[in-house]
Order: structure tokens, then C-alpha cells, then sequence
């Protein structure tokens, strides 16, 4: 019968067949789960978790398949390791589809969250899933209030006035995302947003500034670092008082105190209390702030804008010199940085000589550089250096390295001004006038003021019906018909629910900490389970998240230390990014570009061994790059080569002793190299690694190496595939004969000493037959040869009842021994 040409060949590679069979049978046999481990170092490996948009893409793929590799590494490297995931399931997309198609954000999320978590399983990744988390799940949200409650006890959150951005037309507030272009207008309308006040809650980022900005205790890329603490934006200054013509004062924050002398203008910002006080009494003035209104802080500070602003007809006095200084409104002078005015400086700061060229203000040279030519009068540019002081009456001289701290001493002295230390770090706003999070457990009562939920009634739930989600300008909470009405916990009396949700970065700043007890359900997680665990040994994920969720937990296990929740000071010991996959044009993937590629597709093609090991090696991971489908497929074809080489049945000659030696060698390296390439996160020379050792297990099958060091190199090479292509591996583990799954193995061990050296075999005769080979070092002494050759099985054998009477050594060559 002629075969037929469609069927494939009995040992063809079938990843849609083998890999659906191992992860069922991991499911089944529980390997992926961990539990504390006394006996074992532990790992926890912590990769951050997706929002369920609704599709897996490849970013996803390419944020958590090193890093499972990697997991699984840790694992047969002797480590008990925790890998989990889980949902950051709240959000605005859930309620936007709410508002497109009438249904509960709650049925989206969930929807979605079914399909991809089969979309992950399908990576092959060992997640245990018995610990995934979904923080729209009463029972973690009901966690997120309580901890909230804990900052609030600690005095970490307060409620105060702040302005939100603000869509006229649709009556709503809008989040930063939804907020587009120059003009910042509604990404629904394209009205242009305005501001509005609103009561909301913060939490005091800020008392953590300075703990915040060392990071001794942690491994994490200097890059993170450095965005880090430019976010935090630590300044060493000085604050100045300037009094005003109508008896109060303006203080200023400044880093040059030491070109006071030259401050010709004071601006403060529109949102500063003098500025509204005086736009009652001025028309100009108060054009002026509702124009600026409409101008984000980011828009804002782009230094390179036109510089508005408007004179208020009031003006300071000079601490140090009595003159009076015109005081101006200006929309560059933020009102949430130091103290929301500024002192003018025109001849030592771009934007004040800026400001001071356009409405004709003096400007005023007061430092000199230390070197060479004085200053050009006037002035084209500022200079912006120190040097030595000017036209700066009693310290006109100073020189640059003492000046800043002269004029600190000098305003100390005189009562104008002390030193101190601004931080651009803001609290953090965590209100959000939404339905889709989690309800902030706070009742307002009209005789007990703001109450907090008591533990027991915790989670404060959600409402699943009656909810109006066309946007109103409100808070959906705020509409429901009853949910808000409730009992003041204290009083009994009749009082009102907070009806703004929690920012979602709050629910993913403790998420780490609920995979450690999933089911605990008298805490977020129980002390055993942290104390085994915590802190996470590595954590990875997107460079995107460098300031905000990676400040936001530090700052909240900080914060929960504090209130006796956590301990230690950091979650996070080591970091490590990933890069950005780009589309095969080199262009970041987008669908209007059309060079996305999609996972499930690939999957289908492919397999997830081959889309794991390509992700692996077409770049280096922290960097990232260009998809390439010929990299695909020649990824494909080194897996399908050794795949047909593991079913070939056949074993070397054991001809040549050079290629057993080049093979054993390289065998050690391999794996030294491919263990430090693990430790370092170095995906790429891993897979390298693997595909040059596998070329060279064929030539020494070729060319006739041992049978033994040849199957040795087979198992071990197996067991080098398992993290990175795991289905494979365990289907050529069970060919190799072995019944345990190869997950379960140790890692493969090396000797430097086989890896580095040039290795001779040497012969061990007995009364002139060979009865033993050692594989050892050329330069071996004449002495350890003598040695090794008696303790030889195979030697031994053959001395049994006689005595030795002499062995001859030649070195690298031969061991003989003769018996009498
Ligand atoms: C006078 C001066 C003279 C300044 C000079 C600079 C150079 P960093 O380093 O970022 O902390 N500033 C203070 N508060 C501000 C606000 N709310 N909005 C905009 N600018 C503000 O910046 C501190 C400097 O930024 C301060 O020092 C102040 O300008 C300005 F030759 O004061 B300086
Ligand atoms: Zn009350």
C-alpha cells in the first residue's frame, strides 16, 4: 500500500498534539504548584500582570515567556518557585464598552478574562493557577479597602480640593488618557476640557520622598532609577519671603538664592490664592486665569511656548534691597511646585529673560562667570552658571562655590528666608469619579463628618444593577438609587456613601501580596506565607512602568509597613525590563500600519515551543526589536532538527577519542554558559548556545564519539531545552526512556576543569590488556594518573587476589600495570 502523502511521517513533530497533552498533565499532576518549602531556597518570580483588553498580544508573549523560562530555570536549579498571575481587571475600558453596548463592565471583564487565561495556558508557562487573582473580585477589592482603611488610620490618606479635568460637552470627568493633543480636548467630542474642583483622596507619596530616592537596597536598572528620581525631583533650595504692597507676603521657592540681587519681577501662578483675590478687582487679571484654565501642567511647562502672562498692579518689596518688584500672573509659574511663585530672575533663567524680553521688564546681570570675559551688557542669552556675585551689595564678590549658601546665611539672619529641601513629587490623587473600581469605604455623615467602614462590613460591594452609565457629569454611584443612602457606622444615623472608585494602580500595588494566600479570608494574605516568601526576588515587566505603579508600590508597602501590615522595606529586590517588539517594517506594531502580528495565529503555525524559543533569541530582551518570520522559521527548523534526531535510535562508534573530547567539552561549556545567560536575563545567547551545541552533537555522532558521553550530552541536553521549550522537552525526556517529568529534574551540572581544559583519554592496561579509560587533563601528574588508574572499576576487577608489582606511567599516554 503506498503511504499516504498527507499523513505525517510517525515521528513528525506535532505541537498541536504534544503541546495540549503535557499541559494537561502538568495540570493534572500539579507540578506548577507551590507551597512553602522549608527544605528549599525560595524564588518568587513576579512578572506583571495583563489587563484583560480582551486579546493576548505578542507583548504579553514577550513579557512572560523569559521570564517563565526563567522561572522554570530557577526550579531545577533547586529553588521552590512561586510564579503566578492574575487580572488588573478594573479600569476604564470595561466602562466604556458598559456605555457602548449596555452591558456590566463586570460581564466584559469577565468575558475576556476566560479567554485569555486560556490564551496563557496555551504559552505553556508554569503559572500556578490556584493562586490567580482578579482584582475585581469582591474578595480581593474587599483587601484593597481594607488596606486603604490601614493608610487612613496612619494618617497616609486625607481627603482635600483638587482640580480634575473636565469635558463641558459630555458632562464628565475624564481620565489623563482621555485627554488628547495641543489643545487637550474630550477624546469622545473633541471639546476642549476645562478644570474642576472636586473633593477627593490622596495619599502621602511625599512623606516617603526621601526613602523613595534610595534604592541601596534594591538591584534595579539604572535607567528605572534615574526616571525615578527625576519623578520624585529632589531640589535643594531656599524659601524667600517678599512682603506686599497690601501687608501680606509672597514666598517664593528658589535653587539660585544667590542671584537675588537681580530678581526684577515676581510671578506667581493663576491658580495662587492672591492671584483670584485680585482678579476681583481686575478685569485683566481675570480674563487671564480663565483663558490659562484650560491648560494642562504638562502643556504648561513645554519650555519652548510663547510666554503669556499679565501684570496684577500690585507689588513685593525686596527683602534685601526694599525695592519694589511689579508682580505678575504667569501660566509657566505651576501652582503645585514649591510654592506656585517665582522670583524673576531675566539675566540667570531662560524662561524669565524670556518672559522679561516680551513685556519689556529689566534685566539685570548679577553674576559673573569666574573665568574669563565679563558678561556682554545687554545681555542675548541668560547665563545661566555660577560664578562669582554682582551688583549684590553687601556680597557683590562672593565667588560661585560660596554664594548660594552666603545668601541663605544672609536671609537666615534677617528673618526673610530659611533653607530646605522641594520635592516635584506630588501625593497621590487615588479618587476617581468612576464605576468600574473599587468603592472607597468612607461614609459621609452630616453629625460624624467622614467615617470610616468598619473591617466587618467589608467589601463595601459594587452594585450589579440600576446603574446609569451614560456619563451625567456624576460618579455612576452617585445616580443609583439606593446605594449611596446608608447607616452612619457611628452615629446610626441616616448618611451617605463616598460614591468615587480607587484608582486601579491601587489594586495593582498590592497584588503580589494576595497571590502569596489566595484563599486567606481573615487578611489579604496570611504571615506565614509572606514571611516564606517576601520579598519578590525578581520582578519583571515594561519600562513604561518605571515612575507610576513601580513608585506606587514601593510607596504602598512602605505605607502598610508602616501601619504594621507588611515588613521590610522594599517589595521588589530586583527588576529587570523587557524591551518593545517592533513590527517586521521596523515600526512599532499598530493596526493601522498593518505589521501586527498576532500570537494565536503563530500559535496555530507554530506551536508555543518554537514562538518561546524565537522570543528568546531574535534580540536581546531588555532590548527588544524587529519581528522576522524567516527568524521564525529557522527557529522552527533547529527544534524540528532536534526532534528528529531524538528519534533516531542509533549511538556513535566510539571511534574517535577527539570528538568524544571536543563533544565533552563543549557540553560543559554549554551549560556553564547557558546557566549564567539564565542568571543575567541574556534570552538570546541561550537559544544561540543551545543551537551550536546541538550542530555539534551531530558531527561527534558523525564522526564517532563514545556512546556514553554522547548520551550523556543527549540527556543533559534535554534537560538545557526544558525552560525554554518545555513540551518538547518533556516528549524527548520520556524517549530518552525516563518517567519523572524532566520539570522535575536538577540542572544539569559542569566541571571548569572539563570545560576549559584540553582533555586526553588515557588507556589503563592490566598485564598488557586495556582495562580502563581515563578521560582526564593532558598535564595530569604522573602521581594522580597512578591513582585514578588503581580506583578504576574496571581495574580493580583485575587486582583482585594479586599483588602489584610495578605501574608504569606515561604521562598523557598510557597507565600499565604489571601484576606477580
Ligand atoms: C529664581 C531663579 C533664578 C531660579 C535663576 C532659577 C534660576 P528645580 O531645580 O526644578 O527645583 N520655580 C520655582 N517654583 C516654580 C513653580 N511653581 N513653577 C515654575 N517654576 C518654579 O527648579 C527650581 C526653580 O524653578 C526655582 O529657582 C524657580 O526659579 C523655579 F537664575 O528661582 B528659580
Ligand atoms: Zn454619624
Amino acid at each position: 500500500m503506498e503511504a499516504d502523502m498527507n499523513e505525517p511521517a510517525p515521528d513528525e513533530y506535532r505541537h498541536e498534539e504534544i503541546e495540549p497533552k503535557w499541559q494537561q498533565r502538568w495540570s493534572d499532576s500539579g507540578i506548577d504548584r507551590s507551597d512553602i518549602d522549608r527544605s528549599r531556597p525560595k524564588h518568587y518570580a513576579l512578572t506583571m500582570l495583563p489587563y484583560p483588553s480582551g486579546d493576548l498580544h505578542m507583548g504579553h508573549w514577550y513579557s512572560m515567556v523569559p521570564p517563565d523560562a526563567r522561572a522554570r530555570f530557577m526550579r531545577m536549579r533547586g529553588y521552590n518557585v512561586l510564579f503566578p498571575m492574575g487580572f488588573d481587571a478594573f479600569g476604564l475600558p470595561a466602562e466604556n464598552a458598559a456605555i457602548k453596548r449596555n452591558i456590566h463592565p463586570k460581564e466584559w471583564t469577565y468575558r475576556n478574562i476566560d479567554h485569555m487565561r486560556a490564551q496563557l495556558r496555551s504559552m505553556g508557562a508554569m503559572f500556578d493557577w490556584r493562586r490567580e487573582m482578579i482584582s475585581a473580585d469582591p474578595e480581593y477589592y474587599r483587601w484593597t479597602q481594607w488596606l486603604f482603611l490601614k493608610l487612613f488610620h496612619g494618617d497616609l490618606a486625607y481627603r482635600k480640593s483638587a482640580a480634575v479635568d473636565w469635558c463641558p460637552s459630555c458632562n464628565t470627568t475624564l481620565a489623563r488618557e482621555q485627554v488628547w493633543g495641543e489643545d487637550r480636548h474630550c477624546e469622545r467630542c473633541e471639546t476642549p476640557v476645562t478644570r474642576k474642583e472636586l473633593a477627593q483622596w490622596f495619599f502621602r507619596v511625599t512623606k516617603y520622598a526621601e526613602e523613595l530616592l534610595d534604592f541601596s537596597q534594591l538591584d534595579w536598572p539604572e535607567r528605572v532609577q534615574t526616571l525615578q528620581t527625576n519623578w520624585i525631583g529632589r531640589s535643594t533650595g531656599c524659601w524667600i519671603s517678599f512682603g506686599i504692597d497690601s501687608g501680606a507676603n509672597v514666598e517664593v521657592f528658589t535653587t539660585r538664592p544667590d542671584t537675588l540681587w537681580g530678581v526684577t519681577f515676581l510671578s506667581i501662578a493663576p491658580e495662587h490664592e492672591l492671584a483670584s483675590a485680585w482678579a476681583q478687582e481686575s478685569p485683566e487679571v481675570a480674563r487671564y486665569l480663565e483663558q490659562t484654565a484650560r491648560q494642562s501642567d504638562i502643556t504648561r511647562e513645554t519650555a519652548d511656548r510663547e510666554k503669556t502672562g499679565v501684570f496684577t498692579g500690585h507689588y513685593a518689596i525686596s527683602p534685601v534691597t526694599g525695592e519694589r518688584i511689579p508682580i505678575w500672573v504667569a501660566d509657566y509659574v505651576l501652582a503645585s511646585y514649591g510654592t506656585g511663585a517665582v522670583m524673576g530672575v531675566p539675566a540667570h533663567d531662560q524662561r524669565d529673560f524670556e518672559f522679561a524680553r516680551k513685556f519689556g521688564l529689566e534685566i539685570r546681570t548679577v553674576i559673573q562667570p569666574e573665568t574669563g570675559e565679563p558678561l556682554p551688557e545687554p545681555l542675548d542669552a541668560p547665563y545661566l552658571g555660577y560664578g562669582r556675585m554682582s551688583h549684590s551689595g553687601p556680597l557683590t564678590g562672593v565667588p560661585g562655590e560660596r554664594a548660594v549658601m552666603a545668601v541663605i546665611e544672609h536671609l537666615e539672619s534677617i528673618g526673610a528666608g530659611h533653607r530646605g529641601v522641594q520635592y516635584r513629587l506630588r501625593d497621590w490623587l487615588v479618587s476617581r469619579q468612576r464605576f468600574w473600581g473599587s468603592p472607597i469605604p468612607i461614609v459621609y455623615c452630616p453629625s460624624c463628618g467622614i467615617v470610616p467602614v468598619p473591617e466587618s462590613d467589608l467589601p463595601v460591594l459594587l452594585p450589579e444593577d440600576n446603574i446609569e452609565w451614560r456619563p451625567t457629569g456624576e460618579s455612576p454611584l452617585k445616580l443609583h438609587p439606593t446605594w449611596r443612602n446608608v447607616d452612619c457606622p457611628r452615629c446610626g444615623g441616616p448618611a451617605e456613601r463616598e460614591t468615587d472608585t480607587l484608582d486601579t494602580f491601587l489594586c495593582s500595588s498590592w497584588y503580589h501580596l494576595r497571590y502569596l494566600s489566595p484563599q486567606s479570608h481573615d487578611a489579604p494574605f496570611a504571615g506565614d506565607d509572606y514571611d516564606y516568601w517576601m520579598p519578590v526576588d525578581t520582578y519583571t515587566g515594561g519600562i513604561e512602568h518605571a515612575t507610576m505603579h513601580l513608585i506606587y508600590t514601593r510607596f504602598f508597602h512602605k505605607g502598610l509597613r508602616d501601619a504594621g501590615v507588611t515588613r521590610g522595606d522594599e517589595p521588589m529586590l530586583q527588576l529587570r525590563n523587557q524591551g518593545i517588539i517592533l513590527g517586521e517594517d521596523s515600526e512599532k506594531m499598530s493596526k493601522s500600519r498593518g505589521n501586527v502580528v498576532a500570537p494565536d495565529k503563530l500559535l496555530a503555525d507554530y506551536g508555543a515551543d518554537t514562538m518561546r524559543a524565537y522570543l528568546m533569541f531574535f534580540a536581546r530582551w531588555n532590548q527588544g526589536g524587529p519581528w522576522s518570520s524567516e527568524g521564525i522559521s529557522g527557529t522552527s527548523r533547529w527544534l524540528r532538527r532536534v526532534w528528529t534526531s531524538y528519534s533516531n535510535e542509533s549511538q556513535p562508534s566510539g571511534t574517535s577519542t577527539e570528538a568524544t573530547l571536543r563533544l565533552r567539552r563543549k557540553l560543559h561549556q554549554t551549560i556553564r554558559s547557558v546557566t549564567h545567560d539564565f542568571e543575567t536575563f541574556e534570552f538570546n545567547t541561550i537559544i544561540a548556545a543551545l543551537m551550536s551545541f546541538h550542530r555539534e552533537m551531530t558531527r561527534a555522532f558523525e564522526e564517532g564519539g563514545s556512546p556514553e558521553v554522547w548520551r550523556e550530552a543527549r540527556e543533559a541536553y534535554v534537560r538545557l531545552l526544558a525552560p525554554v521549550t518545555p513540551h518538547i522537552a518533556e516528549e524527548l525526556w520520556e524517549r530518552l526512556g525516563k518517567r519523572d517529568s524532566v520539570h522535575a529534574q536538577a540542572w544539569p551540572a559542569w566541571s571548569d576543569a572539563v570545560a576549559a581544559e584540553d582533555e586526553v583519554i588515557v588507556p589503563v592496561q592490566v598485564n598488557g590488556k586495556v582495562r580502563a579509560k581515563l578521560t582526564v587533563a593532558r598535564d595530569t601528574s604522573d602521581d594522580e594518573l597512578r591513582n585514578r588508574a588503581l580506583a578504576e572499576p574496571g581495574v580493580m576487577r583485575h587486582l583482585q587476589n594479586v599483588t602489584v608489582k610495578r605501574v608504569i606511567v606515561v604521562p598523557g599516554k598510557l597507565v600499565s600495570i604489571v601484576t606477580g
